[in-house]
């Protein structure tokens, strides 16, 4: 059966984008593939974390994974360091990645800014991990956000070169699943940046812990530009803040772009912000008050990542022997 292994950092502020572009589809998969859904706790200390706010952030993250309708009995449910499988088999990749590969990524040069000498280790070979995470599993499929696009691809270069270099055919090449009308959410406050959970402004992203009158007010307070909506999707074109809404709305209404503008095309923002806001409170209301209900259980969360730990290990320790067997390192 084919594997689907996707992974959500734990830094807090989780949006929209994250729900459209990943969790989302992370449910909708869970009835075709044997799935292993993991809070990636590893990925987030490569930028810093204030402890309380990781451990808060780890069940809050999982807690949304539930309430948007993942099943922990039938999905293996949690975080990345209940399995040292990950990291060990990362270090593995860090001496089969080239640094030319690592130096082409897109991400690290955003998120290390202008401040690259003074950016974690961890940040840069932050790829590494993510294939490590991927490949200790041997899963086939990884449902991500457009953003996620080139990590896969060294995923793939990875599992590529370390086959080639030990004449095996053990790691799988993956393949990448951007999935619905909205695989990279933009800013509502820039239409040219994804909306993110490190962005500074929090009007910048709908989050999913906010209550109706919130999303209201960011929806109202979204970047348009002063023309109504176009009718076809063509129009779009140039418009980036419209486009944006209109995707999101979209997604949410589980429809086409270009169906969404025969029902909204001539109409001003302020008719369409209205809409957005109830489709919005709408889908995302009930996961705010689940996600809410299930922290106040942390006892349920924590045995629920305890046992998806437990599982996790179990399916890569036989790959993990098979990679230390093919590597030569000698294990008693
Ligand atoms: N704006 C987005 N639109 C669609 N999908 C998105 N994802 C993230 N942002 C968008 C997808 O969410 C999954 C988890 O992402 P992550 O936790 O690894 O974080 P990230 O990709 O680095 O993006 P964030 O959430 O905005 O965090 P920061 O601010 O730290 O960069 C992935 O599948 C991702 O594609």
């Amino acid at each position: 059966m084919d594997r689907i292994f996707s992974g959500v950092q734990p830094s807090g502020n989780l949006h929209l984008g994250n729900y459209l572009g990943a969790i989302r589809n992370f449910v909708r998969l869970q009835d075709q593939y044997e799935c292993i859904y993991c809070v990636v706790d590893l990925h987030a200390i490569t930028v810093w974390q204030n402890p309380e706010d990781l451990r808060h952030n780890t069940r809050e993250l999982t807690a949304a994974f539930i309430a948007a309708g993942l099943d922990p009995s039938k999905n293996v449910i949690m975080n990345q360091s209940q399995n040292p499988h990950h990291a060990e088999l990362a270090w593995i990749f860090n001496c089969v990645a080239r640094l030319g590969w690592l130096n082409r990524m897109t991400q690290f040069k955003e998120k290390a800014g202008k401040n690259r000498e003074n950016a974690s280790v961890g940040l840069y070979a932050y790829p590494n991990l993510m294939a490590a995470d991927i490949l200790a599993y041997k899963a086939t499929h990884v449902p991500v956000g457009e953003d996620q696009k080139q990590h896969l691809e060294l995923c793939r270069d990875i599992a590529q070169k370390f086959n080639n270099d030990f004449g095996v055919d053990l790691f799988p090449i993956v393949e990448p699943l951007i999935l619905g009308p909205a695989t990279r959410v933009m800013s509502l406050r820039d239409g040219s940046s994804k909306m993110s959970k490190s962005d500074p402004s929090d009007n910048s992203r709908i989050n999913l812990t906010d209550g109706p009158d919130a999303i209201a007010q960011k929806i109202r307070r979204a970047r348009t530009d002063p023309e109504p909506l176009p009718s076809e999707a063509d129009g779009l074109d140039g418009r980036p803040e419209a486009a944006n809404l209109v995707g999101i709305y979209a997604a949410l209404a589980d429809g086409q772009v270009a169906t969404v503008l025969q029902e909204f095309g001539g109409s001003l923002f302020s008719e369409f912000k209205n809409a957005l806001t109830d489709i919005a409170v709408a889908k995302l209301g009930p996961i705010g008050e689940e996600m809410q209900r299930l922290m106040a259980e942390p006892a349920y969360i924590d045995s629920v990542l305890a046992d998806g730990g437990a599982r996790a290990r179990a399916l890569s320790e036989p790959v993990m022997a098979e990679v230390f067997d093919t590597v030569g390192l000698v294990r008693g």
